[in-house]
């Protein structure tokens, strides 16, 4: 039955329209919710240094509390078979399991995992693992971290020990979540952990990051994985502002960092030429047969999508300013870019069935009696669920979708400030509403077609 309560016409696509294999899931990552950060023999991760930088979080928190994962995970998941959500889309954390990214694994923190992925499967919930969503093991960065060719064969080590440890009971394993982010905002504008600023380093950093990703794929094939494996990338369109030549010369070289650069080695085995030259002596030290590794074939690739990009080559261009509907985070809100990002890859590259494995909107959510009238995420959603529909209709091979995120969260740089989740979180309480977006999904989840008429 329709939830009385919601807008009716929100629904305009059902589930049914997909097919019945689609997966549709939620997303969260270890380091925003869990907090428990220095319980049970956590090591130290680069964001847990981080944050104790003056001035980089924007309401100087932390993760050490976050939503308190780590001990409500069973309530969690209660929400999560309530929502009837097939699949959760979660990482784990490096330096809960081995603290300092090499030598000893860490028992206690390697159990909490076995909890949550066993509590997955007992309320069938399909676990999407991602491996690094970010929070390297400090003690690797004080030895160089992703610069260091090392910290590529400490991640072959850590991958193989969770394929050992949990291979078998879940879906998939994704390398990496959103390369270009720890690249380029952890290594070349210093915003995110580790804040180092140079282009040189991130741009070696991000080589490392790929070839990493081929490298673990090709052990955890030799030790015969049955899950699917893959890695995550943020991308997006990028718009020229104008027709001028220097905004289209800018859109190309913009693109070419953000999409081609991954694309292209994981699909190619080559780096896009435009975007080594314009990089110079900053280009990363490539060894002989990196590429090859990280062609390595993958089994599903995951494509994170926010935003277009909008090129001009004089100014930052502004969505608010150029009176376009935003989030808030200033994001232009564009549905349409996710189904032309989507077809273009499908048609540039040899790709394997690609997942939406994160979409959504912080939006200035007010908890009024118990309830979160957030109407613009659920629109947002709805949207973006068409715009799938659409590149699917256009011939792409889709195997999921996945809504950004499952609950308020440590939002980085952002702290507590913004909030993606369609499950609202008391800091003070820890208490979890499901929002308006939520009860969306959940009738979403449950209605066909038929139930409409
Ligand atoms: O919160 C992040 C997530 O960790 C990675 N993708 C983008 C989200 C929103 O900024």
């Amino acid at each position: 039955m329709p939830n009385p309560s919601l807008n009716h016409n929100m629904i305009r696509v059902t589930k049914d329209q997909f097919p019945a294999d689609f997966v549709w899931g939620v997303a969260t990552s270890a380091f925003q919710i869990e907090g428990a950060s220095r319980e049970d023999g956590k090591g130290p991760s680069i964001w847990d240094e981080f944050c104790q930088q003056p001035g980089v979080i924007s309401d100087h928190s932390n993760g050490d509390v976050a939503c308190d994962h780590y001990h409500r995970y069973e309530s969690d998941l209660d929400l999560i078979e309530a929502m009837q959500v097939d699949a959760y889309r979660f990482s784990i954390s490096w330096p809960r399991v081995r603290p300092t990214g090499a030598g000893a694994w860490n028992e206690a923190g390697l159990a909490f995992y076995d909890r949550l992925i066993d509590g997955m499967i007992k309320r069938g919930i399909k676990p999407y693992l991602t491996l690094n969503h970010w929070d390297l093991p400090a003690q690797l960065q004080h030895q160089g971290g992703w610069a260091n060719r090392d910290t590529v064969f400490r991640f072959v080590e850590y991958a193989k020990g969770i394929h050992d440890r949990y291979g078998d009971r879940v879906v998939s394993i994704a390398t990496h979540n959103e390369p270009w982010v720890v690249a380029v905002l952890g290594h070349e504008t210093g915003i995110f952990a580790p804040g180092i600023k140079s282009r040189a380093i991130a741009a070696q950093t991000s080589h490392h990051l790929l070839l990493s990703h081929g490298m673990a794929l090709r052990e955890l094939r030799k030790d015969g994985a049955t899950c699917e494996l893959g890695i995550v990338l943020n991308l997006s369109p990028m718009h020229a502002a104008t027709d001028s030549p220097e905004d289209q010369a800018k859109t190309r070289l913009e693109d070419g960092k953000l999409l081609r650069w991954y694309m292209d080695p994981m699909f190619k085995a080559c780096y896009p030429a435009d975007v080594w030259d314009d990089l110079g002596a900053d280009s990363p030290l490539i060894e002989a047969g990196d590429l090859d590794i990280i062609a390595t074939p993958m089994d599903f690739l995951g494509v994170n999508y926010y935003s277009r990009s909008v090129v001009s080559a004089k100014e930052q261009w502004d969505a608010r300013k150029n009176g376009k509907a935003v989030s808030d985070m200033g994001w232009e809100i564009y549905p349409e870019g996710l189904t032309e990002l989507l077809v273009r890859i499908h048609r540039d590259y040899p790709v394997p069935p690609l997942f939406v494995t994160e979409n959504g909107g912080a939006f200035r959510d007010v908890l009024e009696d118990g309830k979160v009238h957030d109407a613009e995420r659920t629109d947002y959603i709805v949207r973006h669920i068409e715009a799938v529909q659409a590149a699917m209709q256009q011939g792409v091979r889709m195997g999921g979708y996945m809504v950004w995120s499952f609950l308020d969260n440590f939002e980085w740089a952002s702290g507590y400030e913004k909030r993606f989740g369609i499950v609202h979180v008391d800091y003070t309480t820890q208490t979890r509403t499901l929002k308006d977006s939520a009860l969306w999904y959940q009738q979403f989840l449950q209605t066909t077609s038929n139930d409409r008429t």
